[in-house]
């Protein structure tokens, strides 16, 4: 009825005001205390490095502050971002953390810089001082991939490139993570390296999945060798499928999509008991950890984009059950005993359950979503908040804090948990729906942007498909034009005919020998140690007792 809708409007308000306080009681405080520094201490009100030295959680923060509605401060941020952060620094970085949350972030403001109501140069989206910045970024992550797998290293100093000592040893998702932004680079600047590079790693991971159709949870990129067996849909994993489907979406690339179905068959049909996915042997598709962790809360939402609703629904209905036993998702949850695993017990304000909360209630208008979004935002309230911003939980039992606000908060947790309330914001797309569903761009106002809906990256920052797709058209029309024009001066080259697809070079050498660090002959092999974006595996792994080598 007219009235029950305005209740829910009126309500929905309410909300959207309490959450863009909360962002800007964290935001403002990781500004006047921590700025430049990457994170926000909120024990110690002060600030910390942690994935480099980018001033991380602003980059991270800036398109926030436009989906709240707050023009002018991400004008104000934008450009405070282009005059400080300096991307020329003997800095060892995560490549998968730079891509996701630096070059990411970097990439979202510059497609949204239009609603931003900031000046744009002549040729946005295909050019613009965001998107420079963003591909700066990018370059100083291109020397990890120099391997002879094209399957990148873990870590990449921005000045020298990959140490000569950095393990080979990397997390899948730090393999596969890399097609939405990467390809959205190439596809707006008109550079295919980026793209290149990102679909090499895709194909060589593809091609060492197990007989049963699995992959492992790291992978040595120089011999391929599985080092840690275990097969499952969460850390270490986890948005590598993420970006099979969301690329299918956005590059419209039905391979990705085949992949992608491929191994949902095969995780469907191994690691699926009662709508929980558990993790398996990938050869042998035995139950190795009975666990659910808090990083796999994503995965309803990714198979409602698929239109996998029922499974979705059951599923997000067993994490439901898990958040309302603790007040948050704790990292490691046994399914067997129904209760936290040791040393697992905590919480960092981790956005993957609300972000699938956001999708199904897009799909299904079902308030059970809207009910979990109100249960986040009141624990967050009451267990996180601190005079100084928002603590991670460090243990659910007691409610004990850590001293870090990790960037995501601000980029993905107080973003989904927006949108969630925001049923009708610009973000879901969706044509007529929404305010300024879309906008004109690109050279004389000649693209549509925005009105086919944005695709999230796995850190949250929206990306635009319609800007890919506008810019490639007109990288492809000034090539065609380049090529007349050459085919004039030169009639007997063939125009375009030198460079192979990626896939067909997949197994190949690096293209640039020089700056490949894979080891030479007589080189001292060191010993791979693990390396992951988010925490050694072994770690997790040994709360178990449980480690799968390859002896073989
Ligand atoms: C974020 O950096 C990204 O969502 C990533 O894919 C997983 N870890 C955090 C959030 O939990």
């Amino acid at each position: 009825s007219l009235f029950y809708s305005i209740l829910m409007l009126s309500l929905n308000c309410s909300r959207s005001e309490r959450i863009k306080s909360m962002f800007y009681h964290a935001y403002n405080s990781y500004l006047d205390n921590a700025f430049p520094y990457d994170e926000l201490r909120p024990l110690t009100c002060d600030g910390q490095d942690t994935w480099g030295s980018f001033s991380l959680t602003l980059i991270d923060a800036l398109d926030t502050l436009l989906v709240l509605g707050n023009q002018t401060e991400f004008q104000r941020v934008a450009s405070i971002l282009q005059d400080t952060v300096d991307f020329d620094i003997d800095v060892n970085a995560s490549v998968f953390e730079t891509n996701i949350r630096v070059v990411g972030g970097l990439l979202s403001a510059h497609l949204l810089a239009g609603r931003a109501g900031m000046e744009l140069e002549p040729g946005w989206p295909c050019s613009g001082p965001l998107l420079r910045m963003a591909a700066e970024a990018a370059r100083r992550l291109i020397p990890a991939f120099q391997t002879p797998t094209g399957m990148p290293y873990g870590t990449v100093n921005l000045l020298h490139g990959v140490s000569p000592t950095e393990t080979p040893v990397t997390c899948t998702a730090g393999v596969g993570t890399f097609i939405l932004e990467f390809a959205t680079l190439s596809r707006l600047t008109g550079d295919p390296t980026f793209e290149d590079v990102a679909r090499r790693a895709l194909t060589a991971l593809w091609k060492t999945r197990s007989d049963i159709g699995l992959v492992g949870n790291h992978i040595d990129v120089l011999s391929k060798k599985w080092v840690a067996q275990d097969a499952g849909i969460g850390a270490g994993v986890d948005s590598y499928f993420e970006y099979l489907v969301k690329g299918a979406i956005l590059l419209q690339d039905e391979e990705l999509l085949n992949m992608f179905h491929a191994y949902d068959a095969a995780i469907q049909n191994y690691t699926r008991f009662d709508d929980w996915y558990l993790w398996v042997q990938m050869h042998k598709g035995t139950v190795s950890m009975p666990i659910f962790q808090s990083l796999e809360a994503f995965w309803p939402g990714l198979q409602s984009l698929l239109g996998n609703l029922d499974s979705a629904v059951r599923t997000f209905q067993n994490y439901y059950s898990v958040w309302r036993q603790f007040g948050g998702l704790p990292e490691f949850y046994s399914i067997p005993q129904g209760y936290t695993v040791d040393k697992r017990e905590g919480y960092p304000l981790r956005p993957e359950l609300i972000e699938s909360a956001m999708y199904l209630f897009r799909a299904t208008g079902d308030h059970t979503y809207l009910q979990l979004g109100l249960d986040a935002l009141e624990s967050i309230e009451k267990v996180s908040r601190t005079p100084c911003g928002y603590a991670s939980v460090k243990d659910l039992r007691d409610h004990q804090l850590d001293n870090r606000m990790e960037s995501f908060f601000l980029a993905e947790t107080i973003k989904y948990l927006y949108l969630l309330f925001d049923p009708t914001h610009f973000l879901h797309g969706g044509g007529m729906e929404g305010d300024g569903s879309w906008e004109e761009g690109g050279e004389g106002g000649q693209c549509v942007l925005g009105a086919g809906g944005f695709i999230f990256n796995t850190e949250a920052h929206p990306l635009d498909p319609a800007a890919l797709y506008c810019c490639s058209r007109h990288s492809k029309e000034r090539q065609e034009l380049r090529d007349a024009l050459l085919s004039l001066s030169h009639p007997k080259k063939k125009a375009g005919s030198q460079s192979k697809p990626a896939d067909e070079r997949a197994g190949e050498p690096p293209q640039s020998q020089s700056e490949s660090i894979a080891l030479k002959p007589g080189e001292k092999k060191t010993l791979p140690t693990l390396s992951c974006p988010v925490q050694p595996f072994s770690a997790r792994l040994s709360v178990l007792g449980q480690v799968f080598s390859d002896n073989s």
